[in-house]
């Protein structure tokens, strides 16, 4: 069942050519060497390490109009999508380390292939939404979410290399959190498409606990389905990530990351709040009740909620000023990481049988 992942799949794509920075296809390394499998065997789900995806580098690969390396990136991605698509399909929650954030184009991909009716959570400073024609860099890893937007469909040229791939989402079911740095183009798209989306600005406002609720009853309301959280680690602030190619003052404090990663993890279990309909909120309480009884039953208190794909890019080694900033880099993105699988700040809730007596 969607919402009992027993196994939780471990993919590293290191990759870079999504931008023009060195350092970022580290990212898979350093995130592991933060302690990233010892932090998810305290779980009680099965973790299997798929080890890194090997990527073609491609010697033509001219720029098409002001995209830089067309081919390879998506070639890249569509090797990417296969891997994800297989590992979906096995029954697997899947953790993607990139990698440049052009990677979520083979990511979301793939997850839909499984997944036609998955919803995406993007948590990011940038929308990632240019076009080539909007695109102030030609950097295909401010472009990712273009490729996929089926309202974009008629505005996207035919780039070379990304033949294989076709929109497949639809804008109601995206939700922006964290913007402050969003581009003319990009704006216009958010703006006409209706995109739902929490700038910095709007977590100020609101609170990151509303924000998180709008987005359930905006993505979950009408139905329960899988979600796929695409996490730039540029969302959080330069203070705390400062090993990134785009940092951008003004971001999430980690306790904002950490608060939206467990948020996502409880779906499936919390959500009947989500919405007013009488007949979803009885189906959402069934549901509540199967995995509580999953939890109990089975002394084992996992219960996957509905986050089914999980991609942590753009850490990038290379940028952080000092050794200590490049692991508090890796550190926070094994935090939220943890955090999504279902680590708490209120301890395990792993049932005890019974108070360990005093004497
Ligand atoms: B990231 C930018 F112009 N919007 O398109 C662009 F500001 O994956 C930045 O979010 C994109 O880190 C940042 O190049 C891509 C720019
Ligand atoms: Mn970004
Ligand atoms: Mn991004
Ligand atoms: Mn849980």
């Amino acid at each position: 069942q969607q919402s009992r992942a027993h196994s939780v799949a471990v993919l590293g794509a290191p990759f870079s050519k999504g931008q023009k920075k060195r350092g970022v296809e580290h990212g898979p390394k350093v995130i592991r060497d933060a302690g990233l499998m010892e932090r998810l065997s305290n779980f009680d789900f099965s973790v299997h390490d798929f080890g890194d995806l090997n990527f073609q580098h491609l010697e033509e690969d001219e720029p098409y109009m002001d995209v830089k390396f067309p081919r390879t990136v998506g070639a890249a991605n569509k090797k990417l999508s296969a891997a994800v698509r297989n590992a979906v399909s096995a029954g697997h929650t899947l953790l993607m380390l990139g990698g440049d954030h052009s990677l979520a184009v083979g990511s979301v991909s793939g997850h839909a292939q499984h997944s036609p009716d998955l919803c995406l959570i993007w948590v990011d400073a940038h929308a990632d939404i240019n076009t080539p024609m909007t695109s102030p860099s030609g950097n295909l890893h401010g472009q990712p979410v273009a490729f996929m937007l089926k309202e974009l469909q008629d505005k996207m040229p035919d780039i070379p290399g990304f033949s294989w791939t076709k929109p497949f989402l639809s804008s109601r079911d995206l939700v922006y959190i964290g913007l402050r740095d969003v581009d003319p183009g990009e704006y216009q798209f958010l703006k006409s498409f209706g995109i739902q989306y929490f700038t910095m600005r709007d977590i100020d406002r609101l609170g990151i606990q509303r924000v998180m609720e709008v987005t359930f009853d905006h993505l979950l309301a009408r139905k329960q389905r899988p979600i796929h959280l695409s996490f730039d680690i540029d969302a959080f602030d330069p203070s705390l990530a400062p090993a990134t190619g785009t940092p951008v003052n003004g971001g999430l404090t980690y306790r904002e990351g950490i608060y939206i990663a467990e948020e996502i993890h409880n779906t499936g279990t919390d959500h009947y709040s989500y919405g007013f309909h009488f007949l979803w909120s009885f189906l959402d309480f069934l549901k509540v009740f199967d995995c509580l009884a999953f939890e109990s039953n089975l002394s084992s208190s996992w219960c996957a909620g509905l986050l089914s794909v999980m991609d942590m890019v753009e850490v990038n080694p290379d940028l952080g000023a000092s050794p200590e900033a490049v692991e508090a880099t890796a550190t926070l993105a094994v935090d939220v990481i943890a955090s999504s699988l279902g680590q708490t700040r209120e301890g395990a809730h792993t049932s005890m049988d019974e108070i360990p007596p005093g004497k």
